[in-house]
């Protein structure tokens, strides 16, 4: 999974899996009773001190956490702030659910970054429409960050993602003296293809393309974008010149396999894209711009040299 992207690629399905709600508390029953009041609007979870909370956290992600303060390993203040530090648990809500119901808990509490606040003994129903209500929040962010960061007819990364990854690849790498491999592709003779087959079979054609692409991107900091219109982008990290156009051939040639229908392209009977690749190290010589540029400039040879080709 690429560092920026909390998906490598968004899933257009709009299946709803039910949220999960972390229940933090040291008090068997306590849980027990928390859980059996929100069932039935989320998937509950449990921990039973601040440790195992924080460990979940982590791992399973949950979209909410209900947090008890009295916990004889580590106060729930304590796990709060320990959760908002960390990078992998600092976006993950907290709900503090607790038997202290002074005004100067209830402002810790929020200070430190809980998002709200129920005194015990709590009315069920008002913990339920809280819970509801941030979890409603919670999918709204979500759905928020899969517009920001993903294309939305191909679902893969936007132009966007695309430029945040590479200048974070780019720094990342100088550091290391290791090689960073960009791929800028075009679909050929893609204004003929809509003008005959209509724009709704182009669109259909550009996810298939970017599904073709997203197959090559097989490991963890590689990265397929939608760059603009009929134009994508690949950055393929800790990947050398050869590396790159071994990928970008691949990627070609899968395209060409797919034996897309048309009719009015002078490169040949099927759809057709052209790459340009590049690999620089980057130091403090070269520059971002330029690594753009070179595939640009490639990319800019493969058409002219007749297309449905890779220049590196
Ligand atoms: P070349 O081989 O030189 O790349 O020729 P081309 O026809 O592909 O290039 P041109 O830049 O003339 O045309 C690009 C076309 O891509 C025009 C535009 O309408 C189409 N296009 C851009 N974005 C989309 C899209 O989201 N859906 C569809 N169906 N077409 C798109
Ligand atoms: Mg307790
Ligand atoms: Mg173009
Ligand atoms: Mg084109």
């Amino acid at each position: 999974m690429h560092s920026l992207l909390s998906q490598q690629r968004c899933t257009k399905s709009t299946s709803y899996s039910r949220q999960q709600v972390l229940i933090v508390d040291d008090q068997p029953l306590s849980l027990a009773f928390a859980s059996a009041e929100i069932e039935d609007i989320c998937n509950p979870i449990q921990a039973h001190s601040g440790e195992q909370a924080l460990q979940l956290a982590a791992s399973e992600q949950p979209d909410l956490i209900l947090l008890d303060v009295h916990m004889p390993d580590i106060s729930g203040f304590e796990v709060c702030r320990r959760l908002k530090q960390n990078p992998k648990t600092a976006h993950i809500a907290v709900i503090f659910l607790t038997i202290l119901d002074e005004e100067v808990n209830e402002e810790q509490g929020l200070s430190l970054g809980a998002i709200d606040y129920i005194a015990k003994p709590f009315s069920p129903a008002i913990l339920r429409a809280r819970v509801r209500n941030h979890l409603l929040i919670q999918r709204q962010r979500m759905q928020l960050q899969r517009l920001a960061q993903f294309d939305g007819l191909t679902g893969l990364a936007n132009r966007r993602s695309f430029d945040q990854a590479l200048n974070a690849e780019w720094q990342r790498l100088t550091k290391l003296q290791e090689p960073l491999g960009l791929i800028m592709l075009d679909v050929d003779a893609f204004k003929p293809f809509n003008d005959h087959y209509g724009h709704q079979a182009g669109d259909q054609v550009l996810e298939q393309v970017a599904n073709a692409i997203n197959l090559q991107m097989q490991r963890k900091h590689d990265l397929a974008s939608r760059y603009g219109g009929e134009e994508f982008a690949c950055i393929l990290p800790h990947t050398d010149k050869k590396g790159v156009c071994s990928i970008a051939e691949g990627i070609r040639a899968a395209v060409y396999g797919l034996h897309i229908p048309h009719r009015t392209s002078t490169v040949a009977p099927w759809l057709t894209v052209s790459i340009g690749a590049t690999s620089i190290t980057p130091d403090t010589e070269s520059s971002l711009e330029s690594l753009i540029a070179v595939a640009d400039q490639c990319l800019y040879e493969a058409k002219n040299k007749g297309r449905n080709q890779v220049t590196v």
